[in-house]
């Protein structure tokens, strides 16, 4: 792997399947590649999709104005709504070390009734399009863990449960984790996972 974690640590590497694998690691997902054709960062977005704080922002500051460029080019499902909560859309990384950034939207947990539903689908989304895109590495960052106030440990459960649901035919899986409170809570999570 390219990509070396900016804090130092041990990454946890787990089987998801006989052809697919995860990999929990401390760091900058706006920094993460694998091979810069197959790989995509996953950001953690608003519905506008024009950019934002936290993961968001990196990510589009590493990438480049052309990046806010691609997505207001993304058309509008309704006013101000590029991508709805629990939804996926994908463009190119350009100056991003990895290919392609799959923007999802996760929930805000306290004012979304139905946030556990739309942290999977965040998470079931972001892989369906990465699929239909060749995408063979993909990164995420703790989705709704910042701004939009999800708890650590029920979002470790979510996250960890749906990409070992959905990540076939994906190489491997990444989460890129920025915080170490929230690296090891995933690391223990993932932990539980049946390993071979
Ligand atoms: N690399 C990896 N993880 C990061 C990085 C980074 N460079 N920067 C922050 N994180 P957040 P949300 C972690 O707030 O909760 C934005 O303004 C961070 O420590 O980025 O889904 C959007 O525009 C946290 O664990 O995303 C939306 O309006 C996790 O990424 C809103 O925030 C997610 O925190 C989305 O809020």
């Amino acid at each position: 792997m390219s990509f070396s974690s900016s804090q130092g640590g041990g990454d946890g590497r787990f089987q998801l399947s006989e052809s697919s694998s995860l990999v929990i690691t401390k760091g900058d997902i706006a920094r993460w590649f694998v091979d810069r054709s197959t790989d995509a960062i996953v950001n953690p977005a608003n519905e506008r999709m024009l950019g934002g704080g936290g993961a968001d922002g990196a990510i589009h500051r590493a990438a480049g104005p052309e990046l806010r460029e691609a997505c207001s080019k993304v058309p509008e499902v309704r006013p101000e709504v590029r991508c709805p909560t629990g939804e996926a859309r994908i463009t190119p990384g350009f100056k991003l070390p990895a290919s392609h950034v799959i923007h999802t939207v996760g929930p805000v947990y306290d004012i979304d009734g139905n946030h556990e539903v739309n942290l999977k689908n965040a998470y079931k989304n972001s892989l369906k399009v990465a699929k239909e895109n060749n995408i063979q590495f993909i990164a995420f960052p703790a989705i709704s863990c910042g701004a939009y106030g999800y708890p650590y440990d029920e979002a470790a459960t979510i996250a960890i449960s749906t990409v070992k649901e959905f990540a076939n035919d994906i190489k491997e899986v990444y989460f890129v984790l920025f915080q170490d409170d929230i690296y090891n809570i995933w690391l223990d999570k993932a932990k539980e996972l049946p390993q071979a």
